[in-house]
């Protein structure tokens, strides 16, 4: 039998862990023939919940689940994973200042990255989803020395899933029409959602919306401030539709890309399109065998230029705020 793949989840009791781990039972990541192991970490208060989570697994007999593990401890739930998907985190909690934020984040990261470098197996590719999942990345892989940079990325699919649908929503497509959608940057409300190098049943999406102003005005925004709107309309953040951003994110890093098209990935920046050397910038990748590459040669125009610079700041701005803790 085919040997089973370690996926490391941390958050496991919370909203999206409960909304994805079925789903990494269930084969969405691997495909149908490839048993997973859950390695399942939570802080001390969520344990009985996390049990529960269990039981429901348990319950629904996935032939691939092999095996579980619940944990406390980052070493234990970190020992030979091969995917370490990084959900949980520290929310804002009100009056709590950005820098605070980052800082009680970089609490957690810091020493999960730690344990990752001491525990993972040699292949280990993470995925941060947990905010702010730029910077906790970064976070991470400086204190993961061992492994190797490009490993660490951070989740901005979500917003790229987000964009493709409001963009076929618009030209009045099915979402499979529109290809080459871009976020690039931070996965906060300053990315820059891309529609400029998009396009639609093969044009250039501005010629077929032909509506520049709707690019600007509507869509750019409501992309943007998408996370907020669904707050405010369901009274949670984001879960079922985060998670399967998650699974497609690891789903494109493990299958690769289709021809012809690109995803949006948060990596270690490569200064390309003259973006900030030291923090993870999400830019379009195309993938091979494992092995991400960022598009070359997009014309940038000046207001693509001046939204990828205010996302950059943004993103060198956080990594000042916690760069004592950046091993
Ligand atoms: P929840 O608050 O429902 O769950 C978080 C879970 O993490 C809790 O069960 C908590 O006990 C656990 N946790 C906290 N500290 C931990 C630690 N040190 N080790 C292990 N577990 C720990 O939040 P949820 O809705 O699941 O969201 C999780 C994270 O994803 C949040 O930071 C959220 O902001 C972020 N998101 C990121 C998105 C992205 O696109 N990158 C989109 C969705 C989501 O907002």
């Amino acid at each position: 039998m085919t040997s089973p793949i370690r996926v490391a989840v941390t958050g496991a009791a919370g909203n999206i862990g409960y909304a994805i781990l079925f789903r990494i039972a269930n084969g969405d990541l691997f495909g149908p023939d490839q048993p997973v192991i859950l390695q399942m970490l939570e802080i001390p208060p969520a344990m009985k919940a996390l049990e529960g989570v269990a039981m429901e697994l348990e319950d629904c007999a996935f032939p691939l689940l092999q095996d579980m593990v619940l944990t406390d401890d980052a070493n234990v739930a970190f020992k030979d994973v091969n995917w370490a998907l990084l959900i949980g985190a520290r929310p804002r909690s009100k009056g709590m200042e950005r820098k605070d934020l980052l800082g009680a984040n970089g609490a957690i990261f810091k020493p999960q990255g730690e344990a990752l470098n001491r525990h993972a197996a040699s292949d280990v590719r993470v995925l941060v989803v947990g905010n702010p999942a730029n910077t906790n990345c970064l976070i991470a892989m400086r204190n993961a020395p061992d492994i190797p940079p490009e490993r660490f990325t951070a989740m901005t699919r979500l917003d790229h899933n987000r964009a493709i649908s409001q963009l076929a929503r618009k030209a009045g497509v099915p979402v499979t029409a529109v290809k080459k959608v871009t976020i690039w940057g931070n996965h906060s409300s300053t990315q820059y959602p891309d529609a400029y190098h998009a396009e639609i049943n093969g044009r250039p999406a501005p010629e077929v919306i032909n509506d520049d102003a709707w690019i600007r005005e509507t869509f750019i925004p409501t992309v943007q401030k998408r996370g907020a709107a669904v707050i405010e309309a369901r009274g949670q953040s984001s879960a079922a539709s985060a998670a399967n951003a998650a699974i497609n994110h690891v789903q494109s890093w493990y299958h690769g890309t289709p021809p012809g098209d690109w995803v949006s990935m948060a990596i270690p920046s490569t200064g390309a399109y003259d973006t900030p050397e030291g923090v993870i910038f999400s830019y379009p990748v195309t993938i091979q065998n494992g092995q991400y590459q960022v598009v070359e040669g997009l014309s940038l125009s000046d207001f693509d230029r001046a939204m990828l610079a205010a996302t950059g700041q943004e993103l060198l701005e956080e990594r000042a705020a916690i760069e004592e803790m950046l091993g």
